[in-house]
């Protein structure tokens, strides 16, 4: 539906907000948005503690069967179930919808929220095919829709970003990125994520390599221009999964549109590390050095005089002493950034411009650099990206 003919949003009446929610990630809005979630698996718990933290009214959620459904509403402290999605969508009091469901279902689901005039936060990957997310970023009109790259709200990131955006840290030279699981280590360990029917064509790069390239292209503010994959199946046979195709490893050469040079290794079967994600980027002034497991510190590298600094808003630039939320020394992670960006979302829903909200076009971003690592990897060549933003 084209977005004049959008029934709903943000701007006409019924459903919306009214009046800002004070932007930043304090959400102190006159009336707290009213939201449903679609899934009902550990995102869809990570989601309803953010939203509950940003004051929403956690309204109703659908799972995949109405005895789930019903589970997780109770579970997640949500006022009530939908029987189906259809059912939620028609429930005109609904601001916002989370979709928190396997990666194949997004697309349909995150167009049919659009479609009602609702507002909407659809987990990564945003779709499975370029085309898809094209579509979607198409549809938005003037609604909300934001993409759950979550790690962009670390202070430290901030921080490191804003030393490439004042220019302290220099040109980008190179980039050492690594996104590191083990929880698919095993025979035995299955998920649904390994199927291609319902994770997609990518599994390992999908999952997390797209949080790893977006957090790249956030940082440096520069873009990935080209690519040189390799990628793993261990196991095509796994407790549940029979022919798996999708990969458990993948290695990318990269080269960025300033001439810059890096490579990405992702993992999912990396005994011992859990979500390692590293992304290290040598500036010509300073390198900066950040470490999702150590999310309180960002190492600040110099030729002389290299230090590890701590997070800590008053040694901050001020886009990230903004995200501090609790005093230097208590240590915040990976449930106060998914908060930020849930607030964040929801200040975006009420009018404001928040700083580095991943939205959806970020969404189709991260699916067009995954679509260029696999064809690389298949190809056994060098994949040239477009110059789309
Ligand atoms: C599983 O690999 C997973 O939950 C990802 O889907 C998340 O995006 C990542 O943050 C943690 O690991």
């Amino acid at each position: 539906m084209a977005k004049s003919e959008s029934p709903g949003g943000p701007s006409s009446g019924g459903s919306s907000l009214s009046g800002p929610h004070g932007g930043g990630v304090s959400g102190s809005g006159s009336r707290p948005p009213r939201i449903a979630v679609v899934g009902g698996g550990f995102m869809a718990e990570v989601h309803s503690r953010a939203a509950r933290a940003a004051r929403a009214q956690l309204v109703g959620i659908v799972s995949s069967t109405p005895e789930k459904s019903a589970r997780a509403a109770e579970a997640l402290g949500f006022d009530r179930s939908y029987g189906s999605l259809d059912e939620l969508l028609a429930d005109d009091t609904i601001d916002v919808v989370h979709i928190c469901t396997p990666n194949t279902l997004h697309a349909e689901q995150a167009a049919a929220v659009l479609a009602a005039g609702k507002n909407v936060v659809c987990e990564k990957p945003l779709t499975t095919t370029v085309s898809d997310a094209e579509a979607l970023v198409a549809a938005v009109g003037p609604l909300t829709a934001t993409v759950p790259f979550v790690y962009r709200f670390h202070p430290m990131v901030r921080e490191a970003r804003a030393r490439f955006r004042s220019g302290e840290a220099g040109e980008v030279l190179s980039i050492n990125a690594s996104y590191l699981q083990d929880w698919l280590l095993g025979v035995d360990d299955d998920n649904w994520r390994v199927d291609s029917a319902q994770g997609g064509r990518s599994r390992a790069f999908a999952d997390i390599g797209s949080h790893l390239v977006d957090l790249v292209e956030f940082v440096s503010g520069d873009r990935v221009s080209r690519v040189a994959a390799t990628k793993k199946t261990v196991f095509s046979e796994r407790a549940s999964h029979s022919g798996i195709t999708t990969e458990d490893a993948v290695a990318v050469v990269i080269e960025t549109r300033s001439g810059a040079l890096g490579t990405l290794l992702v993992s999912q079967v990396a005994p011992g590390r859990k979500n390692r994600l590293y992304l290290e980027i040598a500036g010509s002034a300073e390198s900066v050095g950040f470490d999702q497991e150590q999310p309180e510190t960002l190492w600040v590298g110099k030729r002389k005089g290299s230090i590890l600094l701590p997070r800590d808003a008053d040694q901050l630039h001020a886009d990230a002493a903004r995200l501090c939320v609790v005093p230097a020394g208590h240590a915040q992670g990976y449930q106060d950034a998914f908060n930020a960006f849930v607030a964040d979302t929801y200040a975006a829903v009420d009018g404001a411009e928040p700083e580095g909200l991943p939205r959806f076009a970020d969404g189709l971003r991260a699916v067009r650099v995954t679509d260029a690592v696999l064809d690389s990897a298949e190809a056994g060549t060098w994949i040239e990206m477009g110059t789309e933003k």
